[in-house]
């Protein structure tokens, strides 16, 4: 199972830019540092958190902030309009080739509601068996939700599936399933992925299924 940004393709630095010219709209702090908390979180939790780093919650009422959120969708939406099959990360193409050729089920296990747009922007939707609707998900990563929603339409128990995660809230996510977690550049605060690689270019299948085995 396969999250999306930071895994397939890389959108955190479109994700960065469009909150960056929300932040500088609203007057808020926020850097690349900042950044790395949102990722793997929704679009609503990103808000809230870049509002907790600027002690800004009561600063903005309940409209204003479905405003915000409106906004920076609309920003990062015309963002994407830049991705082609040349944004998938290196050695993806090959791996998920590889691992469908040997029978292994694929799905997708992301928080964006975007998911479905970058998928065909990429080119690579028809490679998954399933594909999450982050919009039927209520609970968002380190939450199990996602990953346990991929194990139960394609019929496997948690214990036989690896996910694959960039994110901190994502690894947590996985392990929080009873699944197994193969980490990409993962900047570790809490849990660290069972499997760590420091580029999507390491990966190889033989060496994921031999480790887990
Ligand atoms: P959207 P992933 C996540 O994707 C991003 O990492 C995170 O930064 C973003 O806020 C979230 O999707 C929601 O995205 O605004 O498009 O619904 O890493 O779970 O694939
Ligand atoms: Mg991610």
């Amino acid at each position: 199972m396969f999250d999306l940004d930071g895994v397939l393709t890389d959108t955190a630095e479109y994700h960065y830019q469009a909150w960056k010219r929300i932040a500088e709209e609203y007057g808020l702090f926020f850097d690349r540092n900042a950044n790395e908390q949102l990722k793997g979180v929704s679009r609503r939790r990103s808000l809230d958190l870049i509002l907790e780093i600027n002690q800004a919650g009561q600063r903005f009422n309940e409209q204003e902030k479905e405003q915000m959120v409106r906004e920076k969708n609309r920003i990062y939406r015309n963002l994407l309009k830049n991705i082609t099959d040349r944004d998938i990360l290196p050695g993806i193409q090959g791996f998920l080739k590889e691992a469908r050729e040997r029978g292994i089920l694929l799905a997708v296990a992301s928080a964006s509601r975007n998911a479905d747009t970058v998928l065909n922007r990429l080119g690579i939707k028809p490679v998954f068996d399933y594909i999450a609707d982050a919009g039927q998900i209520a609970r968002t990563k380190p939450d199990p939700e996602v990953f346990l929603d991929c194990c139960r339409n394609l019929g496997v128990l948690p214990h036989s599936c690896i996910g694959f995660e960039d994110s901190q809230a994502g690894i947590e996510a996985i392990r929080a399933a009873g699944m197994r977690s193969v980490g990409i550049r993962v900047k570790v605060t809490t849990l660290a992925p069972d499997l760590p690689y420091q580029g999507t270019e390491e990966l190889d299948v033989q060496q994921v299924l031999d480790y887990f085995e």
